[in-house]
């Protein structure tokens, strides 16, 4: 018989051996020598990986799992063309089986994800603080992972929806994986991890109906909320721009507990993870991201697909905010209660490393839906601290993974993989990969495997002291629920405050039961009397007595808009460029130019799918004006054309609506030659905004910027730009108007 003449491939790395390659060391140096190998620089990992990559190319046979080619996949085997099947038809059963069962449960909570690769290198090392060496050797280029994701919705839903945003990083050190399982946001809700199962079933869709999906914006939620005083710090960090990310890129991602840091000479402190993003911390408006749920429901992972692909890769610094030992209760808060951040007006961020995410997963189930995130992976130099909520996270992880993953083996799955090879004295269970030749217990005549000692590498737990009575009880400071929430919300501009209250409203809105809402605005009015005032005004309640203690404090960098941590910058964003054939080609070629060289991305939208043209110019469309909406983008630019096709299509609906909401939105809105006529006359005439009648040669009102004519203008551009880095025209009053 003639064999297919290419069968599918595995690409093994010689470089790269797989488990059942490597022999089974006999000392502890050998096995450690060995992982060191491995890690050979940024692209560990991806190699690793590759071992394990099916390469289907053109002409490969369709096969049966046994390796035997099929001759149709078409039709199953049957009595007769009109008769019933065969159950001998082993390659229908074959084939139906195990579709039947492609579905593994999604992550309790933080189904819906998406996951990049990247590096990471340190520029400060540590040793003051710590000796993992992967934050003190600034020569490694250490492969990381990192899944984004929301919490409380289901693997299909929206990205956009207001949520705390999942910030999970794994770096596959020559040391072994470590993981940082972080959010968006630097507290949490509850401070013991008992109370884990209470708060997310009560955000979860409510039990009888399963609704609603993915937001917490129903009676369950609302009635936890208002019976648990310890969220009221979590639920305004929630209630705030922070929930609607405008992109993964734009979040800050914390580690939220306190973990432990132990030097060569065994000393701890207390360090609390910081990853600060490049492109600075933004959002989306709240009308955008509910319009975005449903325009484009993978919008946050797009966003960062597109980027990556596009090879302007996303960058973090990480930070770590340090603690002596010493220190430990010099704080009116607990270290120890995950429900307080420490503010940095006190403890400073110290930023020690970058981090780039460079290069899209190959298949989405293996590597991002397989990926198993454990707190309990650290590496030497790393520890824990007694955090409540962290230890229970500590048990939580790993035994999430045995139900969802199917068995104790999940870390055998090449994205759970170390960089170096797995010795160890468990075996067999469901779905165990290696072939390991040697012992299985330990002692053993063979000295292999051995425990390491410590000057080796071998990890050892820190040596805290433990002293107490057993008691179901929290430290003393973890019932002050008040003080950091009214910092938060003291912190906040008053742009990002009214967002709040929206929020709140909003959310408060779709509570059905009242005696909800009064508790609420009672928890509200602990926190701010004005914020429960403006509250109860909207959900139909009476106003609260004026009787909150807001000890007045701020901190100088909690805002997102005038907090002190904040980056301006114009890369990252995205322009849309609405152009119909025989537009101004000048103004629009420069414009592109300029938006390239500052990082933001210029798309052109057009009035169908193609290409657009004006004289010998011609450009590829990326949308066209049924297939995005201003929500795609941080700024528009209407650009202006002859004759008298140009002027009808501009009296399109969509484009007049494009402007008006992107207005809404205060988002920057520029426009340009006979644009300018119609945007004063009909996108943006006196009765929406009297102020844009600009006559000069580039006017800019309100964030609306007017080209006139159809030469270009270096200084069109650069304010263009100038605005997006400020991400929003806040001094738009727009609260008058509907898009
Ligand atoms: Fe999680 N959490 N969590 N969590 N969490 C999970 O683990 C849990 C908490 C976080 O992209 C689960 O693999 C408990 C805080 C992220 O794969 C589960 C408690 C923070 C992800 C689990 C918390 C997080 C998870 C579900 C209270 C921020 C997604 C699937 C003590 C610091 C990881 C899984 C990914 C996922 C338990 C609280 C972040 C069930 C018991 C606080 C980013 O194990």
């Amino acid at each position: 018989m003639e064999r297919p003449s290419k069968r599918p491939r595995i690409t093994p790395q010689p470089e790269q051996p797989t488990h059942t390659d490597v022999e089974m060391t006999s000392t502890a140096e050998k096995v450690l020598n060995t992982a060191v190998d491995y890690a050979t620089g940024a692209n560990a990992k991806g190699r690793q990986l590759s071992n394990y990559t099916q390469v289907v190319e053109s002409g490969c046979p369709i096969m049966s799992y046994f390796g035997v080619a099929q001759a149709d996949t078409d039709s199953s085997l049957k009595a007769g063309p009109r008769g019933p099947t065969l159950l001998e038809d082993y390659h229908f059963r074959e084939k139906i089986s195990h579709f039947d069962h492609e579905r593994i449960p999604e992550r309790v909570v933080h189904a819906r994800g998406a996951a990049y690769h990247g590096d990471f290198v340190l520029h400060t090392p540590i040793p003051e603080y710590t000796n993992a060496a992967v934050l003190n050797d600034t020569g490694r280029r250490t492969p990381v992972f990192l899944r984004f994701s929301t919490v409380a919705g289901s693997r299909g839903s929206a990205d956009t929806v207001r949520d705390v945003r999942g910030f999970a990083v794994r770096f596959y050190t020559e040391e072994g994986n470590w993981d940082i399982v972080g959010n968006n946001i630097p507290v949490f809700f509850i401070q013991d991890a008992i109370k884990f199962p209470d708060v997310i079933h009560a955000v979860k869709p409510e039990p009888h109906n399963e609704i609603p999906q993915a937001q917490t914006a129903h009676d369950n939620a609302w009635d936890f909320f208002s019976l648990t005083p310890e969220t009221a710090h979590m639920m305004l960090w929630t209630m705030s721009d922070r929930a609607i990310p405008r992109s993964y890129a734009m979040m800050n991602g914390f580690g939220v507990h306190a973990f432990v840091f132990v030097n060569a000479e065994g000393k701890r402190s207390f360090v609390k993870f910081h990853w600060k993003p490049k492109l600075g911390v933004h959002s989306l408006v709240w009308d955008e991201a509910l319009k975005l749920a449903g325009q484009d429901p993978d919008f946050h992972r797009r966003d960062l697909y597109d980027a990556i692909e596009a090879g302007n890769y996303p960058e973090w610094e990480f930070g770590v905010q340090v603690v002596p030992e010493e220190n430990e209760h010099d704080f009116d808060f607990d270290l120890l209660d995950a429900t307080k951040l420490i503010p940095e007006d006190l403890v400073p961020v110290k930023y020690i490393g970058t981090l780039t995410l460079n290069r899209n997963v190959t298949e989405y189930f293996p590597e991002t839906e397989q990926v198993a995130f454990c707190t309990q992976h650290i590496v030497p130099g790393i520890d824990f601290s007694n955090d409540p909520l962290l230890q229970g996270r500590n048990f939580s992880y790993f035994d999430t993974q045995i139900s969802r993953l199917g068995g104790p083996n999940f870390n055998q799955i090449p994205i759970n993989m170390p960089l170096c090879p797995v010795f160890n004295n468990q075996r067999d269970a469901m779905h165990r990969m290696p072939i390991t030749k040697g012992a299985n217990y330990f002692p053993n005549r063979f000295d292999a495997p051995h425990p390491v000692p410590p000057a080796k590498g071998g990890f050892v737990p820190k040596a805290l002291p433990v002293h107490g009575v057993t008691t179901r009880a929290r430290g003393e400071k973890f019932s002050d629920y008040l003080s950091q929430a009214q910092l938060f919300y003291n912190s906040m501009s008053d742009i990002e405050k009214t967002h709040m209250v929206s929020a709140f409203s909003f959310e408060l809105g779709k509570v059905e039961d009242t005696g909800i809402h009064k508790r609420i605005v009672e928890r509200l009015n602990e926190i701010d009397h004005s914020l429960a005032a403006q509250v109860a005004a909207n959900i139909g309640q009476a106003t609260p007595p004026n009787t909150t203690k807001n000890h007045g404090k701020r901190s100088a960098f909690l805002s997102q808009i005038n907090g002190k941590a904040q980056t301006f910058t114009a890369q990252g964003r995205k322009v849309g460029i609405f152009v119909q054939d025989e537009f101004d080609t000048a103004p629009v070629l420069a414009l592109q130019l300029a938006l390239k060289a500052a990082g933001t991305l210029a798309m052109i939208v057009g009035p169908r799918k193609g290409t657009v043209k004006s004289g010998a110019t011609s450009l590829s469309t990326q949308f066209t004006f049924e297939t995005c909406r201003s929500t795609h983008f941080d700024a528009i630019y209407v650009a202006g054309g002859s004759g008298e096709a140009y002027a009808k299509g501009l009296s399109s609906g969509r484009l007049v609506h494009a402007v008006r909401e992107a207005y809404m939105h205060q988002k920057p809105i520029a426009v340009s030659g006979s644009a300018v006529e119609w945007l004063q006359r009909i996108a943006l005439p006196s009765e929406i905004s009297p102020a844009i009648s600009g006559q000069g040669k580039v006017e800019v009102e309100k964030g609306v910027v007017l080209l006139e004519g159809t030469v270009e203008s270096p200084q069109f551009a650069t304010t263009i730009i100038d605005l997006l880095a400020m991400h929003r025209v806040w001094e738009r009053d727009v609260s008058q108007i509907a898009a």
